[in-house]
């Protein structure tokens, strides 16, 4: 009997358990223990209808993903299903907290569907590039209509209880104590001689017309640019209107083709490095640390950075108090904060009580020395070494030695800042990116001295802001910019100055998936900003001939992005339409002849061959460095911070996809027509060399 499934007999309920920690995925042992009880319901007298629930948090996060590289050991999902739908007594499936793809998929094949009110439902698959297999796009059209199908697999959030009892997706909602409530469920079913009801039988109330399909795919068009996976799904739901064996047999064929898709492998190695990178590695993991409680949080700035990260701790329920010497700068904070909720009330994102009671947590002061009962304080003041370095010693003398420090610079030393404290060990970098309260990615910069304690506490800030952590070592741009800008920028602006044009280059960028070309990036930030950024970085390192040319030059000219209609492109008023600007590519020709460049017509291809690599080789230095622990932690930072497309798995994955003698060669052929800049790194001739790849380099790595 597998120890992940119980069983007890509740007068004539035979009530299953499902119990396999941390999210309760349908793992084989599940399976079989879910076949082993149901068999022993069989020949129990006296059960007349099973119940499945299951323990933990939530009912079920879906099949285990981590099974998904090995050929699926029977009892597989479908066959548990079979087992399940051609049972001669009722079965009903008690949902509480979370039930994801094959969690849903096993409910789906239960006779009756009894929910929490709190429980969400939903088909997440697509996240992962591949389709629900497990009958989801045949059982959930016969529930709620293909056309509703289509929709929710398309969109993958899942959807309310009460959502989900009003598109015939769940049975009842329970208010209070789940199974109380589910066991009073199974007897009035006895009651009434309600026997069972295979969801496989049902007949289907609508088919897919054309119209819908383009439609449904209009309406998730941005989120699957570049995606095929959506073809998949389409397919096999048009499948559901044909007798149930037969739309099973293509769901099956179709789920093979998903899961063995470069999009699917990419989209996976994301999902279990964004896990992975929230968690202490190498020296650190050894040593148990063991994190203070978290209830309260100082912000010290209350400019724009310092408004938004304090957005994000009063969202995650946090007590915080910002504060700032200039009563001016608090008073504009609040109005920001205020104003943002205000909007986000009438967007129907929360309500007016939330709103409120956030406002009321959201509070500010002029007083350093209040803050001295806050567990993390963050500063946010403007970058500048010595007004940082004052802040960080004066919040040292006032805190407790046991309180975490953190700094927001994204350009300065962490290290030069920690030691201007008596107890570096509790300092590090929270680096947060705008706007602080929406951006999924928190790179957490380490020093030397960072005791682990305190990195544990900074993971733990990250999962209670829902953002993707990633360590980074403390060295120029730690990992996201330090590639941007020795990398990815810097070649954009090469091929400006060889003869693309920003909207070339933006285009071609955008074509092999990135959220908006660098150029437009650069307009949406502020060139200014960039040119202050680069400013601060270069003091930091002495660095080659400056290569932001065009940007620097563009900053001069006033021609700062969006905020002043101008910048690499030009924008009519009230606009964000980025349009061809001729002065721009005058001042990018007259650059290039001063520097006797040759301009000649560059293909879109060698730009994002040229884009990309450079961030491959880059992103080797950063591993070579030790700046990244994990190669999959650079494509966390890529995908999660800087619009890398997700389902290409970031740029070491890809590299790994090309293969690196592959990527070895297209670089040496550069570092031969370009100059030392190419240089290979190291760490890609030696992976090139033992046919390795930075996939088996972080296994071989971490394992020591
Ligand atoms: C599917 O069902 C296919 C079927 O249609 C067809 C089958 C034939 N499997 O995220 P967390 C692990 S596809 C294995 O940190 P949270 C996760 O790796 C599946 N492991 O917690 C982590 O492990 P560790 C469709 C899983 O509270 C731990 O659980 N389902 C799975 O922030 C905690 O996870 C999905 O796409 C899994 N399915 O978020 C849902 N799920 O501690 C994917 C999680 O060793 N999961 N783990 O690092 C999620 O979205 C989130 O994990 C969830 C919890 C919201 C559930």
């Amino acid at each position: 009997m597998s120890g992940t499934v119980a069983f007890e007999q509740v007068g004539p309920i035979g009530v299953i358990c499902i119990s396999n920690p941390p999210v309760n995925a349908i793992s084989h042992s599940v399976r079989q223990g879910l076949i082993d009880v149901i068999t022993r319901a069989e020949t129990s007298p006296g059960i007349r209808a099973l119940l499945i629930m299951s323990s933990g948090e939530i009912f079920s996060a879906g099949a285990d993903i981590a099974e998904f590289d090995h050929p699926q050991g029977e009892p597989s999902l479908q066959q548990v299903q079979s087992r399940i739908e051609s049972l001669p007594i009722p079965v009903v499936v008690a949902i509480h907290g979370l039930a994801l793809g094959g969690g849903l998929e096993l409910a789906m094949a239960c006779h009756y569907r009894f929910a929490h009110k709190n429980a969400k439902l939903g088909m997440p698959e697509i996240t992962l590039g591949i389709i629900p297999g497990a009958g989801g796009t045949q059982r959930l059209p016969r529930l709620i209509g293909a056309c509703a199908a289509l929709g929710m697999i398309l969109f993958g959030t899942p959807v309310s209880a009460l959502d989900a009892k009003a598109k015939g997706l769940v049975d009842e909602v329970a208010e209070n104590d789940m199974r109380e409530a589910a066991l009073r469920f199974c007897e009035r079913l006895l009651r009434d001689q309600a026997g069972p009801r295979p969801t496989c039988n049902r007949t289907l109330a609508d088919h897919l017309n054309e119209t819908e399909i383009a439609a449904a795919l209009q309406a998730h068009a941005r989120a699957l640019k570049g995606r095929t996976t959506q073809d998949l799904v389409v397919e096999a739901i048009k499948a559901s209107k044909l007798p149930f064996g037969q739309g099973i047999a293509i769901e099956a064929a179709l789920a093979q083709k998903s899961l063995a898709s470069r999009e699917s492998l990419a989209l996976r190695h994301v999902f279990f490095a964004e896990r992975e990178s929230g968690k202490l590695s190498g020296q650190f993991s050894a040593k148990q640390a063991q994190p203070p409680a978290l209830r309260r949080v100082a912000i010290i700035g209350a400019g724009t950075m310092g408004s938004g990260i304090a957005m994000a701790f009063v969202d995650a329920g946090l007590e915080m108090l910002i504060n700032d010497n200039d009563p001016a700068a608090l008073t504009r904070s609040r109005e920001i904060v205020q104003s943002t909720y205000a909007s986000s009330v009438r967007r129907r994102r929360i309500t007016q009580d939330i709103a409120d009671e956030r406002m009321r947590r959201f509070r500010s002061t002029v007083a350093l020395a209040e803050v001295t009962d806050a567990d993390l304080v963050i500063e946010a003041v403007f970058e500048d070494m010595e007004l940082k370095k004052d802040v960080l010693s004066k919040l040292d003398s006032i805190l407790p030695p046991e309180r975490l420090i953190a700094t927001n610079t994204s350009t300065l030393s962490v290290t030069e800042l920690s030691l201007a404290t008596a107890y570096p060990g509790r300092v590090l970098g929270l680096h947060f990116f705008v706007p602080a309260q929406a951006s999924k990615l928190l790179e957490i910069v380490r020093t030397d001295h960072t005791s682990p304690e305190t990195l544990s506490t900074a993971f733990r800030v990250a999962k209670l802001l829902k953002k993707v952590a990633v360590v980074s070592r403390d060295a120029f741009g730690f990992i996201g910019n330090r590639m941007m800008l020795d990398g990815y920028f810097r070649e954009a602006e090469q091929l400006l100055l060889e003869g693309a044009t920003p909207a070339q280059v933006d285009t071609a960028l955008e074509n092999f998936g990135f959220a908006m070309g660098p150029q437009r990036v650069s307009d949406l930030g502020g060139n200014d900003v960039g040119t202050k950024a680069r400013i601060q970085l270069f003091k930091r390192e002495s660095r080659p001939d400056p290569y932001f040319l065009i940007a620097d030059r563009l900053t001069e000219m006033g021609r700062l992005g969006q905020k002043t209609g101008r910048g690499f492109y030009r924008y009519e008023d009230g606009s964000r339409e980025a349009l061809p600007d001729a002065e721009v590519v005058d001042l990018i020709e007259k650059l290039a002849s001063e520097r006797g460049i040759l301009r000649r017509e560059i293909s879109d291809q060698e730009i994002v061959e040229r884009c990309i690599l450079s961030l491959i080789n880059v992103g080797a230095m950063v591993l070579e460095e030790g700046i990244a622990a994990r190669a999959a932690d650079i494509d966390v930072v890529w995908t999660s911070g800087y619009g890398f497309p997700r389902h290409v798995g970031g740029p070491m994955f890809y590299a790994d996809t090309l293969g690196l003698s592959n990527v070895l060669q297209r670089i040496r052929h550069y570092h031969e027509k370009l100059g030392h800049y190419w240089r290979p790194v190291r760490l890609i001739e030696r992976l090139a060399a033992e046919g390795s790849s930075f996939e088996q380099w972080d296994r071989t790595s971490t394992s020591q």
